[in-house]
């Protein structure tokens, strides 16, 4: 997987991929991030970026001809348009499935604006998936496509071994994960659950499969009830 991330603020996107999980994907190479700083492909001397909006109001908007450049850029290096993503509030809201169908692809174009937008123009011609990370502002699209990134990444076959893997978690069955428990048996007078210290596999498999349901029905009663409408049929 190949990453590459159109933004103002590249150390921003290249300090938060270096570490982890991640950095040790990239340095194994499964997968590849390259950033492209849209202020570079400005034809101006002073590498101005945005500009007033036509029609007034508060703040400024990011012109469309460097954002194209550095899109046309990425296109001669890939040798096709490739699928590109602009993160934004008004995108469909990300969820795990669209994480799953995003980590089959070669390569991935994430786009952050910053300031009140980008210029429409260049958006209708380049961008291919319009993303929200939920429903609430954020000053730029940088932590969103790291946010994406992430959430991509661990799916890609090698990056997560064996035991970190993508199993058993939250949301890969449509629930919640169950609680889990390490030493030492008794913390603050509260013991752990008895039946996970008995050995007994599949009684454990049964009670963490009960608790992920009860959880799920208290914490995100939509969730529990699209799977509950999922086991019917
Ligand atoms: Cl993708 N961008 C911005 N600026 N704010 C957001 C967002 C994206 N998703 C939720 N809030």
């Amino acid at each position: 997987m190949k990453y590459y991330v159109m933004t103002l603020f590249p150390e921003m996107i290249e300090q938060g991929m270096n570490t982890s999980i991640l950095g040790r994907a990239m340095e194994s190479g499964f997968i590849e991030l390259e950033t492209k700083n849209i202020r570079d492909y400005t034809l101006n001397k002073h590498g101005k970026v945005d500009d007033y909006p036509y029609g007034g109001g508060a703040g400024m908007v990011m012109e469309a001809e460097p954002v194209y450049r550095c899109y046309e850029d990425i296109c001669s290096e890939i040798g096709r348009a490739p699928r590109v993503i602009y993160l934004t509030p008004q995108g469909e809201v990300f969820h795990q499935g669209m994480a799953e169908r995003l980590a089959a692809e070669e390569q991935i174009v994430f786009l952050c604006g910053h300031y009140e937008g980008i210029d429409e123009r260049v958006l209708e011609e380049i961008v291919t998936d319009p993303v929200s990370i939920g429903d609430y502002v954020l000053t730029g699209g940088e932590l969103p496509a790291m946010v994406m990134m992430d959430a991509i990444a661990r799916l890609v076959p090698g990056v997560l071994s064996n035991e970190e893997s993508a199993g058993d978690e939250s949301f890969s069955e449509g629930l919640l994960e169950y609680p889990q428990y390490t030493r030492p048996p008794e913390f603050h007078g509260k013991k752990v659950p008895e039946i996970l210290l008995s050995g007994h596999h599949e009684n454990i498999r049964l009670w963490r499969q009960e608790q992920s349901e009860i959880r799920t029905r208290e914490r995100r009663p939509d969730l529990y009830q699209k799977w509950a409408d999922g086991r019917e049929t």
